[in-house]
C-alpha cells in the first residue's frame, strides 16, 4: 500500500484544535464546566475541577512572589499524585516552561539538565536531590510539591499563546548527552485531543495512571488527556498488578495505559479476569509482544490496543478503537498526523501540529533530526517502519542506538561512558537484548584490564550505581577478549546482540 492512500481515523480536515490552541486554554475550559466532579483521587483523597483550578491558582500566586516570569523554567519531579498535577498545571496556566525530570536520576544525570535548562525554580519530592541541586547550583529556588498558597496577587493565567514553550524534555539522540526536546501549548494539546477524539475518550471515563508523570506517557497521554477531556484519573504512586486489578472494580475504573512490562505483569496475574471490565486498555513506549497480545484476548478477551508515541511528537500512530487491533502492529495515524516512510531505509517520518519546536539551544541537532521537502517540515523518528497487507503500520527497526527496557529509554553510550572507567576494565559496550520480562534488557560485553579479573555483575551494577538510574545497570554481564569493531574502530553492537 502507498502511503498517500493510507487510512486516517479522521480526514485531516476535521482535525480541529479547541479555539485557544493551547493546552491550558483547552483544559480549563472544560474544567471550568460542572465544578463539582471529581477529577483526581489518590493515597491523600480525591479533588473536583473546581478545587483543582483554585489549587493551581495559589500555587501560580506563591510562584510569582519568588519573582519567577512569563518563560521562566521550573524543574519538577516527584510521584504520581495530585501535588504533582497540580504543580504541574500551576506552572502551565502561569506561563512558566515546566521541565518535567526522572526521580530515578542519579546526581550527574539531574546536573546535566540543571546546567542545559537553567531552571530558576525546582519542586521535587526526593530526598537528596535537594543537597544535590544546591550543590550544583545554589541560586535555585527548592522546595517539594506540596499545596502552597500566596496572600498576593494571582498572577494572569491561561495567557499563553499557541506557539508558547511549555515543557523542555530531556530525550537522547545516539551520541552525546540527552537533549532538552521543546514541546509548545499547541503540541501538547494536539497530542491529547488527537488521542481524544480517536479513543473516545469521554468525561465518564477513569484512568488508572501509575506511569511517571515526567514522560509523555504519563504526562502527555495519561495527564493532559484527562484535563482535556474533563474525566477522572486515579493516580497511582507506582505499578502493582495486584493494585490495578483490585481498583478496576472498587473504584470503577474505565481504562489503563502502561507498558508492555505492565501487561506481561499482569497477565500473570490470578486475578486477570477483573480486567475484563475495562472499557480500553492502552499500551505503549515499546513494542507489546504480538504473544502477548493474542494471550490477552484469548484468555481475558481484551484486545490491548497498541500506539506507538514519541517524546518529540506525543503520540503518532495508533491501532483502531473500533475494528480489528492488530498483534505486532501499532495502526493508522492518528487524527492531525502525517506520516511519511523514506524510501530506502523506511525510516518514519512525520509532521502534524504535534509535532515539538526543536531542540532547546541545539540547532546542530535540529538540523539533523528535520529534513524538508517543498511544503513541509518533517521531523526523523529514527524508527524505521514498514505498512502490511491491510495498511497497519509495524515499527520493524530502529536506525538509533537505543535501547528500552520496560518503557525507560537507555542510550548505550551514557552507560559505556559511565562503566569505561571503572579500573578492571580495558573495553565496554552495552546493548539491548530481548528479554520476556523488559522488553530488552541492558547487557555489557566487557574486555577486562590486563592482567585483571573481570569484574562481577554486582561489583559492575555497584559501580554504575552512583551515576546512572538504577534501571541504566547491566542485568547481565558477558566477558568478551575483544568487542567487534568496524573499520573505522566503532562498535557494532548488533553483532553483539546477535553473538
Ligand atoms: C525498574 N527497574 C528496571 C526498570 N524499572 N530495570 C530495567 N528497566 C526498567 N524499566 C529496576 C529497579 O530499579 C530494580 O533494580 C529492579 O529493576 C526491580 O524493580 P521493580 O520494583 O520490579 O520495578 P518497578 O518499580 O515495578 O518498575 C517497573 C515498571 C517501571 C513499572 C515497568 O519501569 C515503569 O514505570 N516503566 C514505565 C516507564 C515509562 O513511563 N515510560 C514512558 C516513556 P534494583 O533492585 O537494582 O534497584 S515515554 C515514551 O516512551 C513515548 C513517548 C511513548 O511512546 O510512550
Ligand atoms: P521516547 O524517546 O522515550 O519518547 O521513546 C520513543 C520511542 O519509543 C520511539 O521512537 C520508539 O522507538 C519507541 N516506541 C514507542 N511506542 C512504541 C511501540 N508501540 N512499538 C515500538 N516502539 C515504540
Amino acid at each position: 500500500m502507498n502511503l498517500d492512500e493510507w487510512p486516517q481515523h479522521i480526514g485531516e480536515e476535521e482535525f480541529v484544535l479547541p479555539v485557544t490552541e493551547t493546552l491550558v486554554g483547552a483544559c480549563v475550559a472544560t474544567l471550568s464546566q460542572d465544578s463539582s466532579r471529581p477529577l483526581f483521587y489518590d493515597a491523600s483523597g480525591s479533588i473536583t475541577r473546581k478545587e483543582f483550578l483554585e489549587r493551581t491558582s495559589h500555587l501560580a500566586a506563591w510562584l510569582k512572589t519568588l519573582g519567577l516570569c512569563k518563560g521562566d523554567r521550573i524543574l519538577i519531579s516527584g510521584s504520581t499524585t495530585i501535588d504533582l498535577a497540580v504543580a504541574h498545571m500551576a506552572a502551565l496556566r502561569f506561563g512558566l516552561i515546566v521541565v518535567p525530570v526522572n526521580g530515578l536520576y542519579q546526581k550527574n544525570e539531574l546536573e546535566h539538565v540543571i546546567n542545559d535548562a537553567s531552571p530558576k525554580v525546582a519542586l521535587i519530592d526526593h530526598g537528596e536531590w535537594g543537597k544535590w541541586i544546591n550543590s550544583i547550583n545554589p541560586k535555585i529556588f527548592v522546595s517539594d510539591t506540596s499545596a502552597k498558597f500566596s496572600d498576593g496577587l494571582v498572577p494572569e493565567l491561561d495567557q499563553v499563546k499557541p506557539e508558547d514553550p511549555a515543557l523542555i524534555v530531556y530525550t537522547s539522540g545516539t551520541t552525546g548527552r540527552p537533549k532538552g526536546a521543546v514541546l509548545s501549548q499547541r503540541n501538547l494539546l494536539a497530542g491529547a485531543h488527537s488521542v481524544r477524539l480517536a479513543w473516545k475518550w469521554t468525561e465518564e471515563d477513569r484512568l488508572y495512571l501509575c506511569l511517571p508523570l515526567f514522560h509523555m506517557h504519563g504526562m502527555g497521554v495519561g495527564l493532559h488527556g484527562t484535563l482535556l477531556s474533563g474525566s477522572s484519573a486515579i493516580l497511582e504512586e507506582g505499578f502493582r498488578a495486584e493494585e490495578v486489578l483490585n481498583a478496576i472494580e472498587s473504584k470503577q475504573v474505565s481504562m489503563f495505559f502502561g507498558v508492555p512490562t505492565m501487561y506481561h505483569r499482569l497477565i500473570e496475574h490470578p486475578q486477570i479476569q477483573k480486567m475484563k471490565k475495562m472499557r480500553l486498555c492502552v499500551s505503549g513506549s515499546a513494542p507489546l509482544p504480538a504473544s502477548l497480545h493474542r494471550q490477552f484476548n484469548k484468555d481475558v478477551g481484551i484486545q490491548v490496543l497498541e500506539r506507538y508515541g514519541m517524546t518529540e511528537t506525543v503520540m503518532l500512530v495508533s491501532n483502531p478503537y473500533e475494528g480489528e487491533r492488530r498483534p505486532g502492529t501499532v495502526g493508522f495515524s492518528l487524527p492531525g498526523v502525517r506520516l511519511k516512510l523514506e524510501e530506502g531505509s523506511g525510516e518514519i517520518l512525520v509532521n502534524g501540529p504535534n509535532v515539538f519546536e526543536g531542540y532547546w539551544n541545539r540547532p546542530d541537532a535540529d538540523s539533523e533530526s528535520f529534513s524538508s521537502d517543498s511544503v513541509s517540515r518533517w521531523f526523523r523518528t529514527g524508527d524505521l517502519g514498514e505498512l502490511d497487507e491491510g495498511g497497519y503500520l509495524k515499527i520493524v527497526g530502529r536506525k538509533k542506538e537505543l535501547i528500552i527496557s520496560g518503557g525507560y529509554n537507555v542510550y548505550p553510550r551514557e552507560v559505556d561512558d559511565v562503566l569505561i572507567t571503572h579500573p578492571d576494565i580495558e573495553e565496554v559496550a552495552v546493548a539491548g537484548v530481548p528479554s520476556k520480562e523488559w522488553g530488552e534488557e541492558v547487557v555489557a560485553w566487557i574486555v577486562p584490564s590486563p592482567n585483571q579479573e573481570a569484574p562481577s555483575l554486582e561489583e559492575i551494577r555497584d559501580f554504575g550505581r552512583q551515576d546512572l538510574a538504577a534501571y541504566k545497570l547491566p542485568k547481565r554481564v558477558v566477558v568478551t577478549d575483544a568487542l567487534p569493531r568496524n573499520a573505522l574502530g566503532k562498535v557494532l553492537r548488533q553483532e553483539l546482540r546477535e553473538k
